[in-house]
């Protein structure tokens, strides 16, 4: 096996959800920390990595690709050990597509419009709108998870990761009722469970959702 160096940031879910693909694996990496506050992803050195200046990147041997939901992908196809996180069935793996651009649209938009008053504007009001466009999202998946114990079905896929990640930040805004999502909140807890769930996603989550919580912001 060559050299795997992944970039990025703890706070970001992007990133966490490759954390939680690699520590499923079992793989062994570098992890480079790119601070986005303090304008890493913007120095020419980084640049020339990746000129859409996001983080994850993934560097495998000098093979460099973008975007965590082609990252997370393309290590189960190289390194897992069977296709279980990201089958190889057409039809299964079309399922788990379509949660992956769930995510990748859906779910990250109704994030980043959540988090835009407050990292972007300096603002502590979080209009009420973009918090019931986020219980949107929570309804959607306790829909997914009517066919099976996982987003995808019956089996854990990387699909997962990507909603786990993202969710770790966003149940600060909107904690999750279980009397009215049950499914989700069984979903949370299996999830929970993974022996590497808190190395990979709970503790690197923690900082960020401290500096959410300090920002004291109100919902109207
Ligand atoms: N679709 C991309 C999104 C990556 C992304 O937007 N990352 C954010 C951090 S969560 C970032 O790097 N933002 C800095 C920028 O866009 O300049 C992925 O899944 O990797």
């Amino acid at each position: 096996m060559g050299k795997l160096t992944l970039y990025g940031l703890d706070g970001s879910p992007s990133v966490r959800s490759v954390f939680l693909t690699l520590r499923a694996l079992g793989v062994e990496f570098e992890y480079k920390i790119v601070n986005l506050l303090e304008k890493e992803h913007l120095k020419p050195e980084f640049l020339k990595i990746n000129p859409l200046h996001t983080v994850p990147v993934l560097d495998d041997d000098g093979f460099i690709l973008i975007d965590s939901h082609a990252i997370n992908s393309y290590l189960v196809g190289k390194y897992g050990k069977d296709d279980s996180l990201y089958p190889k069935d057409l039809k299964r793996r079309a399922i788990v597509d379509q949660r992956l651009h769930y995510d990748s649209s859906v779910v990250t938009s109704a994030g980043k419009n959540i988090l835009a008053p407050l990292l972007g504007e300096n603002k502590t009001e979080i209009p009420q709108a973009r918090i019931d466009a986020l219980e949107g999202v929570y309804k959607n998946l306790n829909l997914f998870l009517e066919s099976g114990d996982y987003l995808a079905g019956d089996n854990l896929t990387i699909a997962d990761f990507h909603i786990t990640a993202a969710l770790t930040a966003f149940l600060v805004f909107l904690p999750l009722d279980a009397t009215k999502y049950p499914k989700l909140a069984a979903w949370i807890q299996r999830i929970k469970e993974l022996p590497y769930y808190e190395e990979a996603n709970g503790s690197r989550a923690a900082h960020f959702v401290g500096f959410i919580k300090s920002k004291n912001f109100t919902i109207a």
